[in-house]
């Protein structure tokens, strides 16, 4: 049984989430909640000392961190890893893409602007300048949804959860998805993939990770 350490809301933390679930994998869930600071508490750092979530526990108690990285590993030898060497290779581009021209962006836009907008007062100018941002990566992005049905072609994987992530969620950054119709598309097919699960599961399926250290 794996065990995922996640906040509420976070595209991150939803990768490795709807990983498992469409692959039937176990797993519990432990709320980290990061308005309230948890992800600083000594209690977290004593379980990953990076102090971030997603953050991922196998049964033998070994971590992993970095919501992509969680990707390889859940879905080794199924049929949601790329197939070839090339394939991969192009899986790998678009994940580093994804963190480095979308995820900074996109994340930080609507965490500030809708998450908790009181922490967004006197961001307005940073808040607009990560809108800008992420739309030039929602561009490139809906260049290259233009003619394939996923990311890496006809076939749904790892790379379309690690971009779905963030970018279902664009909207929510304050970015208008009628400029990206390529992209709009692709989310609404990833929705309809086998044993796909909403965002707003991951609440359901969270039990409090403070509530769990006091209990032990
Ligand atoms: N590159 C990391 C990003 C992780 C990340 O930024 N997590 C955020 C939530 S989405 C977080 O833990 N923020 C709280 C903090 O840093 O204290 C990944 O893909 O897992």
């Amino acid at each position: 049984m794996y065990r995922l350490y996640a906040t509420k809301g976070s595209g991150n933390c939803f990768k490795p989430f709807v990983t498992m679930c469409q692959l039937g994998i176990g797993f519990d869930v432990l709320e980290v909640d990061v308005l309230r600071g948890e992800t600083r508490s000594d209690a977290y750092r004593a379980i990953n000392p990076a102090g971030a979530v997603p953050y991922l526990v196998t049964e033998a108690g070994v971590g992993v961190g970095e919501s992509n990285a969680m990707l390889w590993l859940l879905a080794d030898g199924s049929e949601l890893m790329p197939q070839t060497a090339l394939l991969r290779a192009q899986s790998l581009q678009w994940m580093f893409f994804e963190q480095s021209r979308l995820e900074p962006f996109i994340s930080p836009a609507r965490f500030l602007g809708r998450i908790a907008p009181h922490l967004g007062v006197g961001r307005e100018a940073d808040i607009i300048a990560w809108r800008d941002k992420a739309s030039a990566g929602l561009a490139v992005l809906d260049a290259h949804l233009s003619n394939r049905a996923f990311m890496l072609g006809d076939r749904y994987g790892i790379t379309d959860i690690a971009l779905f992530g963030y970018v279902h969620v664009s909207d929510e950054a304050g970015i208008d998805m009628h400029s990206f119709p390529n992209v709009a598309a692709w989310i609404e097919r990833v929705r309809q993939t086998p044993g796909f699960v909403p965002l707003s599961a991951l609440c359901d399926r969270a039990r409090p990770f403070l509530a769990d250290e006091h209990a032990a």
